[in-house]
């Protein structure tokens, strides 16, 4: 056995008197086992320390160790984020300095189209024609139709006479420039005629040139855009020597057929039919 491995002990043997009897009798017991520290030998002491402080150190080396570590650890993690602080405050800068150009250049540039990615403008209000087709406005005695007034003169008077009324109300006598046009109004004087010989007075006249119609604003027939009765213009000279140089909506007989012009001599009283454009307004709707 090893000299390290042997504890010592004081082994105090106390006879009681009883037992001095038993001992007596040959058998011995061992009673009381003491241990004493204080009395032990000085080389298991020494022992015992040197271990505990040799574990102590090491201990205290890991310990130490480890510190460090943690030490070193916090050292690059502080690093680190100073570096990329430092990145991130570089990268700032060059994006404010970016946006101060483009907001530089915005300013010098204000018609500078949307990049391709920006969204589609929004769709822009209804033209103001739209707004205001309900508010168009005529006047009293004026019947709006197409963007157009239509003002049914009941006097029966001479083509010029007729012209003139319409131009004393601030309109003209009628230039048909649409077959629509051409249907309403036949659609309107059949309402309006008050006996079979009614007709009325459009300004469409041949009066300065023989066979050149012109309407009352100066501009040439569209021949491809004309509604001559059946045989019109035929110029005849029974009510006039000089013929028929202007141009009335003769109804008769037609029903349904949108040919109704005929050259009358000028001179005869008809009815008439005046046009002149609706203002646009919102104070007189109706
Ligand atoms: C006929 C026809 C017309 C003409 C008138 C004149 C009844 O219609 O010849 O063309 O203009 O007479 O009254
Ligand atoms: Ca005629």
């Amino acid at each position: 056995m090893p000299e390290a491995d042997v504890t010592y002990a004081d082994v105090k043997f106390s006879r009681s008197k009883a037992r001095e009897n038993i001992s007596s009798s040959g058998d011995a017991t061992y009673s009381e086992v003491r241990i004493s520290e204080r009395e032990q030998p000085a080389n298991v002491q020494q022992g015992g320390s040197s271990r505990r402080s040799k574990v102590t150190s090491v201990v205290l080396l890991v310990f130490c160790l480890l510190l460090v570590a943690a030490l070193i650890a916090l050292g690059v993690t502080n690093f680190i984020n100073y570096k990329s602080q430092d990145s991130l405050k570089e990268e700032n800068e060059a994006l404010r300095k970016h946006l101060s150009e483009m907001k530089a250049n915005s300013s010098v540039q204000p018609t500078c189209p949307p990049p391709p990615s920006c969204p589609p403008p929004p769709p822009s209000p209804p033209p103001p024609e739209t707004q205001t087709q309900t508010c168009l406005k005529c006047g009293a005695g004026w019947e709006e139709h197409g963007g157009k007034c239509y003002y049914f003169n009941t006097n029966r008077t001479s083509w010029s006479d007729s012209r003139a009324s319409c131009r004393d109300l601030g309109g003209d006598l009628v230039k048909i420039d649409s077959r629509e046009e051409q249907e309403f109004l036949v659609r309107k004087l059949r309402g309006l005629m008050e006996d079979f010989e009614d007709k009325f007075w459009i300004g469409l006249t041949d009066s300065e040139t023989e066979g050149r119609w012109l309407w009352a604003d100066g501009s040439p027939l569209n021949e491809s855009l004309s509604f001559w009765n059946t045989g019109e213009p035929n110029d005849v000279k029974t009510d006039n020597s000089e013929g028929e140089d202007c141009v009335g909506l003769d109804m008769r007989g037609r029903d349904g057929d949108l040919k109704t012009w005929n050259d009358q001599s000028c001179d005869i009283g008809y009815r008439g039919i005046c046009e002149k454009p609706a203002v646009t307004g919102k104070t007189s709707c109706v």
